[in-house]
């Protein structure tokens, strides 16, 4: 096959020239992987992605899909100039990039009229919010304003600092890792210009505000802070510059990362803050530094048993900040309320469930506090004007394992599984299975479905988070070693489930007594059980929640509704909201038509010009990707209806236009025999024709090109009448 291997770069210059220029393809490799010849190997394809990545070209198509390698470093195709150079051109007229991605799906949402989505998926670290945030400002920038609405724009882009500062945090694998899932969708007129915006979050990493692992860090507002806040807030706040005074933020040990600027994000936060339009600055302010001081808020135990609070201080800032009365706070942190036989006794607490009552009130009061902030986002993103279609962007936590992996890393790991599940579902499965429906003869891709590890966890009443619940409410003795050896009753001899103890009864060295492991389609992660059943359980003594619905911090306030006190059914615990919140994002995203970008992590130094094969291979091979190629390279990845293919182009063939007399089928032939498509490049279904895009000037290209001279020759006449 005669491929035509010339690429214009984002730089608009030509960097790859005809084919037999063997050496210029041989340094920078082919721009999609459809047009590798030795398209089964995956050496092949991992060197393709090399050559591209020590070119510092760091994207590569797979049909419509984006492949993205983190370089690491800041290159210079972002600027607006490079915006103008995508927009409205065809794919494949130009180097690949995230912005022809964006272009792409904005064309197909305004034409077709369907709502679209981008889903971004990879490894911590891969790159996604980067990605997220060129997507957001390429639209944001380059998509036609509202005049009535030109803060929009500014809020959409404002929106991220301070989501990020609230919600991001170090972690060994990322510096600037998202401890939440984001899914944002951008609403556009019938004319195609951005009206509004609605983000949705899931599931924010709440134990990190009271603890983080050695060499990781609480979220970075509490750093922006402390370095960038002025004299007067810090001393309002009764707060230091350093944070190594603090005890939440000691635990990591890890109080600057030098790719962070601390003092700099503190001043997006609050430009972002002012443009989004936040009126409540200052108790947002006080309800960052009540999380400090509830850290150093100490407890000490008296010869009798009884806890009582030692840091006098510490608890009368905390106090004013939370805009609560104090002797009542101090008696919710140290005794606990019980209702037996409807009359109300009061517990003392002990000293280490005292602890655990501070931390827990800590968490609860960030974690509402970051929920607020998303909705307060989301009023300045509202909808002003009617919307006619959608553009969802997915940006999620991604895969993570690390040498102790507890109940986060199981959500986290649970939610890549599912995205993993839906590519799968919508590139391979359903894909190949139109084939058949279609009646086209197709020769199947085999692939490792992962449904098998969703069910392992979601399963009604057999899955790992069914076991958890049912552990949580069970009366007595229930505990996280429990849970475990439920686990084990149930779940021993599962493909993708392993403990310490062996078929035989003897126990398996490498794992320890509360350890479970899971073989996850992106490699094996072992989970500590520890403290799975109180994240799940995720419950705020009573007392304090009663103390917080009084306060006058109108954020705190607002965050703890007397409702949840009289409310008697029992929240659903914390695995299961995640599960049922993430049902439902499957749900949205399958109703929408996918565009996907899929990245990779080329190191784990998190360095620039390192390819580490090994980690590269592992990433190729789990994502699936040989498998995608496949389908693509032997299928018609583009699908459409007879009715609405020839209505859309049935200007172009004298004999279709203006109306077509005969059966749909019929026509849709006489239209594409008439553009000079061969028989292999196009299969006529029951209901679909379908063509192939694999060549580099495909069909699909010419009949676009086609279709666009067409209208620009309408349009030159009407000037022309005019
Ligand atoms: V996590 O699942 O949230 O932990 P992400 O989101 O996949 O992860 P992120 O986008 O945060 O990773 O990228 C990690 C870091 O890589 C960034 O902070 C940048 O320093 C770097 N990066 C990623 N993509 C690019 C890029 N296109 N250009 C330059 C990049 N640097
Ligand atoms: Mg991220």
């Amino acid at each position: 096959m005669r491929y035509q291997a010339r690429e214009v770069g984002v730089d608009g210059r030509v960097r790859l020239v005809l084919e037999g220029a063997l050496t210029a393809r041989d340094r920078v490799g082919v721009q999609d992987f459809v047009l590798l010849e030795n398209f089964n190997s995956e050496a092949a394809f991992i060197e393709n992605l090399r050559r591209r990545f020590t070119e510092n070209l760091i994207y590569t198509y797979m049909g419509s899909v984006l492949v993205s390698v983190n370089p690491y470093k800041d290159l210079e195709i972002y600027s607006p100039q490079h915006m103008e150079r995508y927009r409205g051109v065809s794919y494949y007229e130009i180097s690949p990039h995230i912005y022809a991605l964006s272009d792409n799906t904005y064309r197909a949402m305004k034409t077709s009229r369907r709502d679209q989505c981008i889903l971004i998926s990879g490894e911590s670290g891969a790159g996604k919010t980067e990605a997220s945030k060129k997507i957001l400002l390429y639209y944001a920038v380059s998509c036609p304003a509202h005049q009535r609405m030109a803060s929009l724009r500014d809020c959409l882009l404002q929106s991220t600092p301070v989501l990020e500062a609230f919600g991001n945090a170090k972690t060994l694998r990322n510096d600037n890792s998202s401890r939440f899932g984001k899914y944002m969708d951008i609403q556009f007129d019938f004319r195609g210009v951005p009206v509004g915006a609605h983000i949705l979050n899931y599931l924010l990493e709440k134990s990190r505000v009271v603890h983080q692992n050695h060499g990781e860090r609480n979220y970075h507002v509490f750093y922006q802070l402390l370095e960038g806040g002025t004299e007067e807030q810090l001393l309002h706040l009764h707060l230091d510059r350093n944070p190594q005074k603090y005890l939440y933020l000691v635990k990591g040990n890890c109080p600057r990362v030098s790719s962070m600027n601390d003092k700099n994000g503190w001043k997006a936060l609050v430009k972002a803050l002012s443009v989004i339009g936040f009126t409540e600055g200052e108790e947002l302010l006080d309800v960052i530094g009540s999380v400090l001081h509830l850290g150093n808020t100490q407890f000490g135990e008296e010869e009798d048993g009884q806890t009582y609070v030692t840091t006098e201080m510490e608890l009368k800032t905390l106090t004013q900040l939370l805009g609560v009365d104090g002797a009542a706070l101090t008696e919710a942190l140290t005794h606990k309320k019980l209702t037996a036989n409807g009359e109300e006794m009061i517990s003392p607490l002990t000293f280490e469930q005292a602890g655990a009552a501070r931390d827990a009130l800590a968490q609860a009061v960030y974690g509402r506090t970051f929920t607020w902030l998303v909705e307060k986002i989301n009023q300045s993103l509202a909808l002003q004007v009617n919307g006619s279609s959608v553009i969802g962007l997915l940006d999620i936590y991604g895969f993570e394992v690390f040498q102790h992996n507890s109940f986060e890393q199981f959500c986290i790991n649970y939610c890549s599984e599912k995205l993993q599940q839906l590519f799968i579902e919508l590139t391979l499965r359903s894909e190949q299975e139109e084939y058949e429906t279609e009646g086209v003869a197709w020769e199947p891709v085999q692939y490792f479905d992962n449904k098998v590890i969703c069910d392992l966890i979601e399963e009604k009443h057999k899955g790992i988070i069914s076991i958890l619940d049912e552990e949580c409410v069970r009366p007595g003795e229930a505990c996280d070693l429990s849970f475990l050896e439920k686990l084990e009753d149930t779940l021993g001899g599962h493909a993708h489930f392993v403990t310490h103890k062996l078929a035989n009864g003897k126990t398996r060295r490498v794992l320890g007594r509360e350890e479970f492991r899971l073989l996850h389609y992106a490699g094996e992660v072992n989970y500590t059980v520890t403290g799975f059943l109180d994240k799940n359980n995720d419950t705020l003594y009573r007392s304090l929640k009663e103390v917080m619905c009084q306060s006058t911090n109108h954020i705190v306030e607002h965050c703890f509704r007397r409702g949840e006190l009289v409310d008697q059914k029992r929240p659903e615990m914390a695995a299961t909201q995640f599960k049922n919140s993430l049902t439902k994002l499957m749900e949205t995203l399958m109703s929408k038509e996918p565009s996907y970008v899929r990245c990779i992590k080329p190191n784990d130094a998190k360095q620039p010009g390192r390819f580490d094969e090994v980690l590269v291979r592992h990433q190729v091979k789990y994502l699936g990707l040989m498998e995608n190629l496949r389908v693509r390279r032997a299928g018609f990845a583009y699908r459409r209806h007879f009715e609405a293919f020839l209505q859309r182009y049935k200007p172009l063939c004298p004999e279709t236009w203006p109306v077509w007399q005969g059966e749909l089928a019929e026509g849709v032939s006489t239209l594409v025999q008439y553009l000079g498509y061969k028989p292999e490049e196009y299969k006529m279904g029951r209901y679909l024709v379908l063509m192939n895009t694999l060549r580099w000037e495909g069909p699909i290209i010419v009949i676009q090109a086609a279709w666009r001279g067409m209208k620009a020759r309408r349009r030159a006449r009407r000037r022309r009448d005019a």
